[in-house]
């Protein structure tokens, strides 16, 4: 018997999420990919040469398989040239949020070891410094008005690059969520992760390749998250459509896009603000064809405002760091209807389901923690293997920590989450994170942080704090230390110094009480 093993002649499939990507460029490279608020236009062509010649660069750095690619740098059409070519290079992307400061940025250099940090021309003096004592190589400015060092010597490399190759299963990017206990993690996302997410949501929203008259994508949210970096991108990108790109959210500047574009992604502070133009109606609206929600829950009022306005029912999805996309409404109407309140069903692809705390499938229509399995579920937390055991069940289900039910047509409605987490404007606050930074400040005993109502992010933070017997605390001054800290965002809005926080039996701050006494003090 032969036992010689099949010599295929086919070149391996590469598995690198860039080539997918490139490979839905529409065959007019001339034509627009990308067009700024600005009146900047790039075509395919464009961006398939400056992601050629940052990729080249990258490799001529002789970097390590997997080596991470830190960047904090402002919205611009070169950062997306940048996640791009980090992709076509095979390297890992790290984005980072532009509020992070100082000792936000310790943790997650000192903690992802990048190779190589991209970080704009005001920051470079620290930023710079704190990297290279962690050990990494290479720093690099990049800022919103197309200079900067990386764009300078990329410049003097080719517009010719062969895609690295790629499995499935290695990584593409790390995506930091913060954590429960204060210290962040860094979810290890696959190019199988993103590819798989990214081909499903293209047939579920519909989108429209430029044969069937094309789709074109607002693109208004920031680029170091989930929603706005692969949702939004790979969703335009993976279709050959078009981008309006916008630096910075504007209500007006998005209303006056509109006539121009198809789809619209947001999370629900956006909605809520451009509820308040006189100028959202339904003639503005004319030539959309979708507007999706997410990142945080969406009020049923914000819904149905909307859907009286514009005569559109705004399409919402719920996902994660971790999973990306997980469930959605309906786009078209053989998947089913659009229902207000809900998140939608689960992705194909995607198996969901609801358990008690004892490990068990609840009833339909019961409420109880949402577990999530699929191709587009990530491949572990950075560095923390344990971390990572303890967030998956034993049959391999990711426990999301939302807490939710499905009804019997499988629409699931997200009703709390078991993670003491604020979501502010779609982005997300830790309590214990901050909790961690004011029991740390002169004076304070202890704190507690809660998340309560607020008509334009949703829901933000309030800070309870005890002084230590004898000490004399001002709110003023505790906000004002957290802000010379911490993001903007994860700042609370108000602060109270009160004499005791309210504890159950076994000493636990009750929160619940913390949340119903602050809420109606906005
Ligand atoms: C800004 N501030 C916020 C805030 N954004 N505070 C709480 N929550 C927020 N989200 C602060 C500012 O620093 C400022 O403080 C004050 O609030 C008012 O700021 P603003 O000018 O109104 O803010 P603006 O710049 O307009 O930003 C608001 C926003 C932005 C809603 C446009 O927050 C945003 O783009 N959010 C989107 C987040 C996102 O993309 N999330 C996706 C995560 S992915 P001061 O003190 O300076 O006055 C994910 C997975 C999934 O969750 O499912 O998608
Ligand atoms: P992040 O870690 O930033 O990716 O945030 C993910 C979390 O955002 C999820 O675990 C949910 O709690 C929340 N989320 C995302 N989409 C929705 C939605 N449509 N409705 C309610 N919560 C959502």
């Amino acid at each position: 018997m032969d036992t010689k093993p099949i010599q295929s002649s086919q070149p391996p499939v590469n598995a690198n999420l860039f080539a997918a990507l490139a490979a839905a460029f529409p065959a007019d490279r001339r034509a627009c990919a990308v067009e700024t608020d600005t009146g900047l236009l790039y075509s395919w062509q464009d961006l398939l040469d400056a992601t050629a010649m940052v990729a080249n660069l990258l490799e001529s750095l002789d970097l390590e398989p997997g080596a991470r690619i830190a960047v904090q740098v402002e919205k611009s059409v070169e950062a997306l040239i940048l996640y791009l070519a980090t992709l076509r290079a095979g390297l890992v992307y790290l984005p980072l949020n532009t509020a992070y400061q100082s000792a936000e940025m310790a943790y997650f250099i000192e903690d992802a070891q990048p190779a190589v940090v991209v970080c704009g021309r005001s920051n470079f003096g620290w930023i710079s410094k704190m990297a290279f004592q962690a050990g990494t190589a290479h720093v690099f400015t990049l800022n919103d008005d197309r200079t900067g060092s990386l764009l300078d010597r990329a410049a003097q490399f080719s517009r010719s690059h062969t895609i690295a190759q790629r499995q499935a299963d290695d990584l593409a990017a790390i995506i930091y969520t913060s954590g429960t206990t204060g210290r962040s993690k860094g979810a290890m996302l696959t190019h199988g992760n993103l590819l798989s997410n990214a081909r499903v949501l293209q047939k579920y929203w519909g989108w429209r390749t430029p044969e069937q008259g094309g789709d074109v994508l607002i693109h208004a949210l920031p680029i170091f998250h989930v929603h706005g970096l692969f949702v939004a991108i790979h969703g335009a990108l993976i279709n050959g459509s078009k981008m309006l790109w916008m630096a910075k959210f504007d209500p007006k500047a998005v209303l006056q896009a509109m006539p121009r574009a198809t789809v619209f992604m947001g999370v629900p502070t956006l909605y809520v603000r451009m509820l308040t133009e006189p100028g959202l109606t339904r003639d503005a609206v004319r030539n959309m064809r979708l507007f999706i929600s997410g990142s945080a829950p969406m009020l049923i009022e914000t819904f149905n405002d909307w859907q009286q306005r514009t005569g559109h029912a705004i399409l919402e999805r719920y996902g994660m760091s971790e999973t990306v996309m997980l469930t959605s409404n309906p786009c078209r109407t053989e998947d089913g209807k659009r229902m207000g309140g809900t998140v939608g069903k689960p992705l194909p692809g995607v198996q969901l389901r609801v358990q008690d705390d004892g490990g068990k499938a609840v009833s339909v229509g019961e409420i109880g923690g949402i577990q999530v399995k699929g191709p587009n579920v990530f491949k572990g937390y950075w560095n923390m293997p344990e971390k990572t055991v303890q967030e998956f069940t034993a049959d391999g289900f990711f426990k999301t920590g939302d807490v939710g039910r499905m009804d019997d047509n499988g629409y699931v409605t997200i009703v709390g989450r078991s993670k003491d987490l604020i979501i502010s404007g779609g982005y997300n606050v830790y309590p214990a994170e901050i909790e961690g930074y004011i029991n740390n400040l002169p004076g304070v005993a202890e704190s507690a942080v809660v998340g309560v109502p607020d008509t334009d992010f949703g829901e933000v933070g309030v800070a309870v704090v005890i002084a230590k017997p004898g000490a004399t605390v001002e709110p003023a001054a505790i906000l004002a230390k957290l802000k010379a800290t911490l993001a903007n965002f994860k700042i609370p809005k108000r602060c109270y110094v009160v004499p005791e926080l309210p504890r159950n039996a076994m000493g636990k701050v009750q929160k619940n009480l913390l949340r119903n006494q602050y809420q109606s003090t906005q």
